[in-house]
């Protein structure tokens, strides 16, 4: 087929643009699925465009740029996709620029500056504070001081370019900004404030004084189910919506926001699109973290060591499904806040998780496992052993982790070389040495340390049918 390109739309006029006051860093599909759909369905999104940069993958941008920046969001419920095209974000930048990068965060019409960098990006220790000894942070330390210094020093890492970028607006006078986390993590904007501020006393001068008075740390929690794009879901768009689009993304149909915190300097009216602004985010965010990210955790290792490739794959097989409702009834116990409706919540997690048509890869979520678990599976587990109970179902989502990195499965870590150190070690001494990894308390506990051993090799069998994965 003759596509035409989709940087004209259908009636091939170009569509109007909204100025840049959003400064995004991370661009990938998530962020193009949740804040640009938002972004876009505000009802003021005609003041709000995105300025896009990229993170792990710099030819996102050039891709992006090539079809004006505008890209299809295929919805794909379980019974047939719908198509919409995303035009909020309107500049995609290769993350490396950080001269563009500072000119827009220190432009006064930029308000909001959002991250999706991952949750290994930020930088953390098993305790949760900033470790200013990771290779990334320390090479950022020096870097931002040579450039203080008015030498050639450029950052490498998302935060330590953000740092850079707000010692601009600071010097340019362009006045308050705010933050927004949208990464997996708990209290998201506290992580972040800290993050940032610990890199930026690389700088000296009083921008760590700067950044505490004018920069709102926004904590946010944020839902929905992207995996990653596949040729065929290029060519379908191609056949479907008769334009060639070479960056279109797929989403699950539901999505949801909620966001905690200031805006100095103003936002988009995203709760008129269905955003939810609440003071106290903590149970929304234990809520989710736990409950969806935590089960996506034990599919990804225990359905990967059954055979299967996707959620929903996994989720069929009763071994992986009742690991997953044991965690959910634990988790539940510390899911007592009003309005949080656990029952509901779950039963729409089945639903979405069963979403066969959503082909979301367990390898995909299995990455990072290091920094997820601190957040999905340790506080669930120092929770039920304050309260006096055992934790089994948090341990088994930490025994099938390390069963699968022991099985010697590919895995991405920050961490990577650590697990791999550990894992050499034998019997109790390696489950203590993976636990170390993902909290110090839990592997100085003997309790668990037994538990978690025990609990190895729980999904050692193959199930005698594997579906078929989509
Ligand atoms: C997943 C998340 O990859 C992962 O770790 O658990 O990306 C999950 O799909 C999203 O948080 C859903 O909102």
């Amino acid at each position: 087929m003759n596509a035409a390109p989709l940087a004209l739309n259908r009636s091939l006029k170009p569509l109007p643009k909204p100025p840049v006051r959003i400064v995004h860093l991370g661009l990938g599909a998530f962020h193009r699925s949740h804040q640009a759909w938002y972004t876009q369905h505000a009802p003021d999104a005609a003041e709000w465009g995105i300025a896009a940069f990229t993170g792990r993958r710099p030819d996102a941008a050039a891709a992006l740029s090539r079809q004006d920046c505008l890209y299809t969001l295929v919805e794909r419920s379980a019974g047939g996709d719908s198509f919409e095209v995303i035009g909020s974000i309107v500049e995609a930048v290769d993350g490396a620029n950080t001269a563009r990068l500072c000119e827009l965060v220190a432009a006064k019409e930029t308000a909001v500056v959002t991250l999706t960098i991952t949750e290994a990006a930020y930088g953390l220790a098993a305790d949760g504070t900033f470790d200013a000894g990771t290779p990334g942070a320390a090479d950022d330390l020096r870097a931002l001081s040579a450039a203080a210094s008015g030498e050639a020093g450029v950052p490498g890492t998302p935060l330590g370019r953000l740092v850079l970028a707000l010692a601009r607006r600071r010097d340019s006078g362009s006045g308050p900004i705010a933050v927004v986390s949208c990464d997996n993590l708990s209290a998201n904007g506290e992580v972040a404030r800290r993050a940032v501020l610990g890199l930026a006393s690389g700088w000296g001068s009083g921008l760590a004084g700067w950044i505490e008075a004018n920069v709102s740390f926004v904590s946010t929690s944020v839902d929905r189910i992207t995996p990653r794009t596949t040729e065929a879901d290029i060519a379908e768009v191609e056949e479907q919506c008769g334009y060639s689009d070479n960056s279109p993304v797929v989403a699950e149909p539901f999505r949801n926001w909620v966001l905690s915190g200031d805006f100095p300097a103003g936002r988009p009216r995203w709760e008129e699109a269905g955003a939810v602004v609440v003071g106290d985010i903590e149970p929304y965010e234990n809520r989710k973290l736990w409950l969806l990210n935590g089960s996506h955790s034990i599919l990804a290792y225990a359905g990967q060591l059954r055979g299967h490739a996707t959620v929903a794959d996994a989720l069929a097989d009763p071994l992986c499904r009742k690991a997953v409702e044991d965690f959910w009834d634990e988790a539940a116990h510390h899911l007592q806040g009003e309005g949080l409706d656990i029952p509901t919540y779950r039963r729409a997690l089945l639903e979405r998780f069963g979403n066969e048509r959503i082909a979301h890869r367990l390898a995909q979520i299995a990455a990072d496992a290091t920094t997820k678990l601190r957040m999905r599976a340790v506080p669930v587990m120092a929770a039920e052993r304050a309260d006096g109970r055992s934790g089994a179902g948090s341990a088994l989502m930490l025994a099938a982790w390390i069963d699968y990195v022991t099985a010697g499965n590919d895995f991405q870590d920050p961490l990577a070389a650590e697990i791999q150190a550990a894992v050499a070690l034998d019997g109790t001494n390696r489950v203590q040495g993976l636990l170390r990894l993902v909290s110090a308390a839990l592997a100085e506990d003997p309790g668990v340390v037994a538990l978690v051993s025990r609990l190895l090799g729980s999904f050692a069998t193959t199930p005698a049918a594997t579906p078929a994965s989509t």
